[in-house]
């Protein structure tokens, strides 16, 4: 049955929303486990959560197919659940295990995977963005008609390589899709005291980008917004802008004391527009779904999420060896 709401045009099956729905609660819970094993002192350095933010990436990865890459910065376990990577191997990349995508090396930060087009991970605020580029240059360059979604924040937006990575893109009609997750804050500062320009997708206009602004709390508005940004970019007519209005419910990090904001802003934001509570409510008012089906997602999720956690504390760590290892490319393999 096709489920259609006035404000968002993508038009998906019931069982595909309810993969929507799978997927978004897959990230929810992980990060979940993921933020108590960092209370637990089980995950060292920084922890990004990406809570709230779940229907960007599935909604945009529903637009993808396969062969598109994706790059993004730290906050970035969300972008491999969603891609399809691992659960075991991301969590245990957190608690710094062999098991691990950079063999308990990386941290939270610095995973990649070549099988499913994750290029990191990154660390630097906004790197990712002229990498994403040069991602869609090869792309270009070898003639292939795949595409790339590089994501960065609001507070990223606002870097001069991001502005020299736009003019570059659409020069050379770059299949990139930019996609400026704006969850509002960058670290404590809320994008009004960041910019006299809070339309950050229009600012594409100075290079010739098109773009739109996307309700990122509606998982099908992004991938409707998605969808049209892959025909553009897929069909070499350059790079598209997605600016994806979110919201983030945790601090910027697991050591943000969240300080520059009330409770109250947050608690009405999970309690009028949480994304997954949003899918919930439109499968079952329509009938789509049960309440007993979703309550078997719900467990299935809470066993994938469980055994994650069990595989990353039982890992070993790697040896002090390993610090020599991985340092430089093997150009022969
Ligand atoms: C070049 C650089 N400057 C500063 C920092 C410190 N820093 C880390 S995250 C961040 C805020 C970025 O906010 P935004 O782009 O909105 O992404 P979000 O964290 O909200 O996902 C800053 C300033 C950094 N990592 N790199
Ligand atoms: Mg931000």
């Amino acid at each position: 049955m096709a489920i259609r709401k006035s404000t968002t045009p993508a038009e998906v099956s019931a069982e595909t929303l309810t993969r929507y729905y799978r997927n978004m609660l897959l990230i929810r819970r992980f990060e979940e486990k993921a933020g108590q094993l960092y209370g637990m002192g089980l995950i060292g350095g920084f922890c990004h959560l990406y809570i709230g933010q779940e229907a960007v990436v599935v909604g945009l990865e529903a637009a993808a197919e396969e062969g598109d890459k994706r790059i993004t910065s730290y906050r970035d376990h969300g972008h491999m659940l969603a891609c399809g990577m691992d659960p075991n191997a991301i969590m245990a990349e957190l608690t710094g295990r062999t098991g691990g995508y950079s063999k308990g090396k990386g941290g939270s930060m610095h995973m990649f995977s070549k099988e499913k087009h994750f290029y990191g991970g990154h660390g630097i605020v906004g790197a990712q963005v002229p990498i994403g580029a040069g991602l869609a240059f090869a792309d270009r360059y070898r003639g292939s008609d795949r595409v790339t979604f590089a994501y960065f924040g609001d507070g990223a937006a606002n870097q001069g390589q991001v502005h020299e990575t736009y003019n570059m893109a659409n020069l050379w009609d770059l299949p990139v899709i930019f996609v400026i997750e704006n969850n509002q804050y960058a670290m404590g500062t809320s994008v009004r005291r960041a910019t006299q320009s809070p339309s950050l997708w229009e600012r594409g206009a100075a290079y010739g980008i098109k773009g739109q602004e996307v309700d990122g709390m509606d998982v099908l508005a992004v991938k409707a917004a998605g969808d049209t940004a892959v025909h553009h970019c897929r069909t070499g007519k350059g790079p598209y802008i997605l600016e994806i209005k979110t919201y983030r419910y945790r601090g910027h990090s697991m050591s943000d004391p969240a300080k520059y904001r009330t409770r109250e802003e947050v608690q009405k934001m999970r309690s009028e527009r949480d994304p997954i509570d949003h899918v919930r409510n439109i499968l079952l008012s329509g009938k789509h779904a049960t309440e007993d089906a979703l309550k078997a997602i719900d467990k299935e999720i809470k066993g994938i999420v469980n055994a994650a956690a069990e595989f990353a504390r039982e890992n070993p760590e790697p040896e002090a060896s390993e610090l020599w290892t991985d340092i430089t490319a093997d150009l022969q393999a």
